[in-house]
């Protein structure tokens, strides 16, 4: 029976995948071309070629496995997502969508099925900002959202560059190579977990994805003065961890207070010089993340937030500078593939929610050169970025078969 096939088969795979980790299980860290990165790639390759998939990667590391299609001049129907996960992340967020993706191929393939327009399952490398800072590194060069001059820049907090990280994870070709033409793709459907409580809360097992929120990355530099903590008296010092912990608290009261809940800001790393218990803060680096599905109040909580740099800068004489790392659009869904997917739910007699991704994706950057939408189930308490996330063999197998006659209809 195709349910429990693809149940059972994908929980196996999602488990087996999960072993391919630097953390201790339930936690996976998985972070793009380290030698574990690199052995899940290897692990997933093996699996699209048993499938019969045709396999290629890009100069960034982004890999298709493509069903060739009887129209070899049709353009191609693409899905997938990443395998790449943060550290003490959960086992689903990417992986959902990459071996839901092959199972969708698979299940097509099983019914007989024959694609006129080829069936593209791609897994892009670095959806996650961990090692390079910028997220979605794979599907921004892909898509054109990032020039391969700006990626060549990223350097990891080790020093190594984007380059250096690509040619020692055995890459090839030029970056300028990554970026596909417009109408490479008729279509791009990503499934994925959702990141969110929505669907548990509204037992709805499909969520259907019209709009992706609008994210924006910075970096903040604290420099103040160090010394000792037993001599220098508080109204002599420039403390850059308390200029720093003002900021923190501006920020998540600028987000608070914009006036609409979509609005989310996170300062999620602090690093602190020189680290020491005895030792004034002399320097502070803070990594801050705001989104919001709305662009103009997202451009609002960044200008709040230099202006706060400012006027903290000037209270406190510790010197304060940002880099912004990225500040992208939202992106709106395309009416005929959210169509599509309906359709498809309403045939497996699926109800599904119409509903806005807080969380960014690699179809966000899709969306600049194809037609996108994402399809979400449920997960656990909206658990996500933690060893406890959680997703149901039941509601990924309702992904699966939903996503598989999406890309029926869509490659017909
Ligand atoms: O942060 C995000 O939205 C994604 O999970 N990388
Ligand atoms: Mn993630
Ligand atoms: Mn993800």
């Amino acid at each position: 029976m195709t349910v429990e096939r693809v149940k059972d088969r994908l929980s196996a795979e999602i488990g087996e995948l999960a072993t391919i980790s630097d953390a201790d299980p339930p936690a996976v860290t998985r972070v793009v071309f380290t030698p574990t990165d690199l052995k899940a790639r290897a692990w997933l390759r093996a699996r699209c070629e048993q499938a019969g998939l045709a396999m290629r990667q890009d100069p960034i590391g982004n890999l298709f496995a493509r069903w060739q299609g009887s129209d070899p001049d049709a353009p191609a129907i693409g899905t997938g997502s990443h395998i790449d996960a943060i550290p003490n992340a959960g086992k689903y967020d990417g992986v959902v969508g990459v071996l839901g993706g092959l199972e969708a191929i698979r299940t097509l393939q099983l019914r007989g099925f024959r694609p006129r327009h080829s069936i593209e399952l791609l897994v892009f490398t670095s959806e996650e900002p961990t090692r390079f800072g910028v997220g979605c590194l794979g599907s921004r060069l892909l898509s054109g959202s990032l020039s391969a001059d700006a990626a060549r820049k990223l350097v990891d907090r080790d020093g190594n560059t984007v380059e250096q990280a690509r040619r020692n994870a055995g890459l090839s070709g030029e970056l300028e190579n990554v970026k596909l033409p417009d109408d490479y793709y008729k279509a791009f459907v990503e499934l994925h977990i959702e990141q969110g409580p929505l669907l548990e809360q509204h037992k709805v097992p499909v969520g259907i994805v019209t709009r992706i929120a609008a994210p924006a990355s910075l970096r903040v530099f604290f420099e103040g003065a160090g010394g000792h903590a037993g001599a220098v008296l508080m109204a002599d010092r420039k403390d850059a961890l308390c200029a720093a912990a003002e900021l923190i608290l501006t920020i998540e009261d600028s987000a608070r207070n914009s006036g609409a809940p979509d609005t989310v800001a996170t300062v999620g790393m602090c690093d602190i010089f020189p680290g020491a218990v005895n030792s004034i803060p002399s320097r502070v680096q803070l990594s801050v993340d705001i989104r919001d599905t709305n662009l103009s109040r997202r451009d609002a909580l960044l200008h709040a937030l230099g202006n706060a740099c400012d006027a903290i800068q000037a209270k406190r004489r510790v010197a304060i500078r940002q880099e912004l790392l990225n500040a992208d659009a939202p992106a709106e869904c395309a009416p005929a593939i959210v169509e599509a997917l309906s359709k498809a739910c309403r045939k497996l007699r699926l109800p599904s929610l119409p509903m806005v991704s807080r969380a960014y994706h690699d179809s966000l950057f899709m969306s600049r050169i194809a037609h996108v939408a994402m399809l979400f189930i449920p997960c656990r308490n909206g658990y996500s970025h933690r060893p406890d996330e959680y997703a149901s063999p039941e509601d990924i197998a309702n992904g699966t078969l939903v996503l598989a006659e999406t890309l029926a209809a869509l490659s017909a």
